[in-house]
């Protein structure tokens, strides 16, 4: 008679500290980036926690009023400006900033757990891996449905996935986790252009179209740990149509150089 395991013992555990050294004896750096604005409230524990994984830690701020930078100085954090453009002209500046051969992005209200950060960047220290994006439709979320908002914001975040699903032949589950890992060179090559957080949708369909390597892994999304969310639906839904659109069907991958992988034929 033959025993079945369960299927989840064949999946790898969860590390716990991050994997340096790759199978090729590469050593990785990792940057940890953290775009905030008006934070003080909740960055310190963010920062306390992702330190740990960090050899370099970069706070973007956006030229908060409430303290948020004297936080950041205080935890050892390097502190930079953004040039006042919104989240996506944060991620930007960090990218041209940070030194990591990984940079891993967080966001500052508590909404990302620092201790899957192993997590993320294991894909890539193990060579299976060019960007991973955290999923919260695999992690589990605590603000899918409570209200109207969260519901139509759900309802956007499926339409863009399955957009993105059906054009690419991939089988993703979250596209606009702010959560994510990639290889220092991969973000500069995508030349990320987006001011707002439709920089992550951007992300991930140029890193598709580009042919390099996308994983997703299971983060869990907390609600912000204090004050409000600064996204409202009312005041992004056409920035956010018009971007998965020309990315996905306007926008031409640049030819292939002889560096980085070729470009997979358009769709
Ligand atoms: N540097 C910088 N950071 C920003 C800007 N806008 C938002 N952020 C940060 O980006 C992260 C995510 O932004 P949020 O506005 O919380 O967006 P969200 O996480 O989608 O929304 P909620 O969790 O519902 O509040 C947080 O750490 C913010 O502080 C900005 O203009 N500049
Ligand atoms: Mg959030």
């Amino acid at each position: 008679m033959t025993t079945q395991l369960p299927q989840w013992y064949h999946q790898v555990a969860r590390p716990r500290e991050v994997q340096r050294i790759g199978p090729d004896g590469k050593h990785y750096t990792i940057s940890v980036i953290v775009p905030t604005r008006n934070e003080a409230a909740n960055l310190l524990p963010v920062l306390v926690r992702a330190a740990p994984h960090a050899d370099e830690l970069l706070v973007v701020d956006g030229h908060s009023t409430d303290g948020t930078r004297e936080i950041a100085h205080a935890c050892g954090a390097r502190v930079i400006l953004d040039d006042g453009r919104g989240k996506g002209a944060a991620i930007r500046c960090g990218i041209r900033e940070a030194q990591g051969d990984i940079l891993v992005f967080i966001d500052a209200d508590g909404s990302h757990n620092p201790d899957d950060i192993p997590a993320l960047v294991q894909p890539i220290v193990e060579g299976r891996a060019d960007h991973v994006s955290g999923s919260r439709m695999l992690g589990g979320s605590d603000e899918l449905h409570a209200t109207i908002h969260q519901f139509v914001r759900l309802f956007g975040s499926q339409v863009i996935t399955l957009s993105i699903n059906d054009t690419q032949n991939v089988r993703l589950t979250d596209c606009q986790n702010g959560f994510r890992a990639l290889r220092r060179e991969v973000a500069l090559d995508l030349d990320l252009q987006e001011d707002i957080t439709t920089i992550e949708q951007e992300m991930i369909i140029k890193t598709l179209r580009r042919g390099y390597r996308l994983v997703e892994v299971a983060t869990h999304e907390y609600v912000r740990a204090n004050g409000e969310s600064n996204f409202r639906v009312i005041d992004v839904w056409q920035r956010y149509l018009y971007s998965l659109f020309y990315y996905l069907f306007l926008w031409r991958p640049p030819r292939y150089n002889g560096r980085g992988p070729s470009p997979r034929p358009l769709p």
